[in-house]
């Protein structure tokens, strides 16, 4: 049975949890980091020498971290259609994914560090703002794109679509003065009926 380390509330965790729920894989989840702690311990840093998680182990002693590499490789793996069989179709999964990381999660991330993680009266108002600025132009992107295609990587569901929608529940939840993006909404309301969302995604409060 595979192994993922992580505590349940991180995000990345979350997507490689959502992946093994639209796969049905039989696994064992261990919390670890966040409260839980134990993610600077040497037992884990062996496994994934930046203290982070999520970790995938299998029982060959596979071990492989970076949440996205696990989703590809669990989706590749098993041979499943959340993996796009169109290199086009993969590559553009790919870069929304990358994207996420390297846009997205930056932008959104003072605004979830200040009014998820920060006493009132400890934010940084101005980060939370210019935050919340940063995350309305990236996720027009977003709109724009799914104004075009039903998904984010063209006309079916993906592994994709996972890390915008798991970001996605973040700007719904967080920014209340977003503007209406009508694509991203009706895209949204789609792919968050999943129950692999729901189980992993939905059902726990940000924290
Ligand atoms: N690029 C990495 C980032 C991993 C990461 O930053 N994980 C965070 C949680 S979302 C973490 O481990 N934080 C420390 C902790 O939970 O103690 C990935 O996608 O797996």
């Amino acid at each position: 049975m595979i192994k993922i380390w992580g505590r349940n509330n991180s995000s990345n965790v979350q997507k490689v949890m959502w992946v093994v729920g639209e796969l049905g894989l039989a696994h064992e989840r261990i919390d670890i980091g966040g409260a839980f702690g134990k993610n600077r311990e040497p037992d884990y840093l062996a496994k994934n020498p930046n203290g982070l998680v999520p970790t995938l182990e299998e029982d060959d002693g596979f071990v492989l971290w970076e949440s996205h590499a696990i989703m590809c490789y669990l989706a590749a793996k098993h041979r499943h259609p959340i993996e796009p069989a169109d290199p086009k179709g993969r590559a553009l999964a790919h870069q929304w994914m990358d994207w996420q990381h390297t846009v997205l999660a930056p932008a959104i991330f003072p605004v979830f560090v200040g009014l998820v993680r920060t006493p009132p009266e400890k934010r940084d108002e101005a980060a939370i703002a210019a935050g919340k600025t940063k995350t309305i132009e990236a996720m027009k992107m977003v709109d724009a794109q799914l104004a075009r295609t039903k998904y984010m990587a063209g006309d079916a569901f993906s592994y994709g679509d996972i890390p915008i929608a798991i970001f996605g529940r973040r700007f719904r939840d967080l920014i209340a003065e977003r503007p209406n993006y009508a694509h991203f909404e009706r895209w949204y309301a789609e792919v968050s009926a999943r129950p692999a969302f729901q189980e992993h995604v939905g059902a726990i409060p940000l924290s």
